[in-house]
């Protein structure tokens, strides 16, 4: 059947999915929150998300665990983190579908890496967070941990060690190797260069990026097989 000028006045245009990831101190909150800042004073319909959401039941001891008040196995942690995204799969879809560009720092990449290097099973690790949403875009903020460590506040939290964060960025690479058949949607940027000229191009990826996504359906296929 045809569409007529009311249906086509009708269709919704979906919000991007801007995903941001890296090690700790890479500055992926600082970019997320500029590029909010911008899109919002800009007209755009946006909202800005962080994980772990420590705000929930669960994220609640997921904090507690990051500040070392708390124990828990790595397996019980890792499957934790992932409840927490799953917590907010619902809500993160209704979103984009109304309209809104989500901006979203960290999520289930930061989720893999870290139990990774502490020395789980990649897939075992990839498994509770297939099927979540699937990001349209990755920026990923890439630092050495050298760099990492001269930046402040490094060493607070339980991750923020140097030997551990090397491990985190090879498995970052290594997810990345996975999703190679993905055209364009790892965007490698060097974290070690001025905040104003990152901006600018994450900017500039961004605004043809959600012209882009507003025609595509949304995906709900993270690491599922494609066959
Ligand atoms: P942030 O609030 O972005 O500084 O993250 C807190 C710390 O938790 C950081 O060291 C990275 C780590 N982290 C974030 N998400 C996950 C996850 O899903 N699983 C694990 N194991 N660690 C995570």
């Amino acid at each position: 059947m045809a569409l007529v000028n009311s249906d086509i006045i009708n269709i919704k245009k979906r919000g991007a999915f801007i995903l941001f990831e890296g090690c700790d101190k890479a500055g992926k909150s600082t970019q997320a929150n500029k590029l909010f800042e911008y899109l919002r004073n800009n007209g755009h319909s946006v909202e800005l998300l962080k994980f772990p959401d420590r705000k929930t039941k669960i994220g609640q001891i997921i904090n507690a665990y990051l500040a070392n008040e708390y124990e828990l196995d790595d397996k019980a942690i890792h499957l934790l983190f992932s409840v927490n995204r799953w917590e907010r799969m619902k809500a993160m879809k209704n979103l984009l579908l109304s309209g809104k560009t989500l901006i979203v720092d960290r999520y289930a990449y930061s989720g893999v890496s870290y139990s990774a290097a502490k020395g789980l099973d990649l897939n075992w690790c990839c498994s509770p967070d297939i099927g979540l949403l699937s990001p349209d875009v990755i920026f990923f903020m890439d630092l050495t941990a050298e760099e990492a460590e001269k930046r402040g506040g490094f060493g607070e939290e339980r991750y923020e060690k140097k030997s551990l964060q090397e491990k985190v960025r090879k498995i970052f690479y290594m997810l990345k190797e996975k999703d190679s058949d993905k055209d364009s949607l790892w965007r490698i940027l060097n974290a070690n260069q001025s905040v104003e000229l990152l901006h600018k191009r994450i900017v500039e990826y961004s605004l043809k990026l959600i012209e882009k996504c507003s025609q595509l359906p949304l995906k709900e296929d993270l690491w599922k097989a494609t066959s």
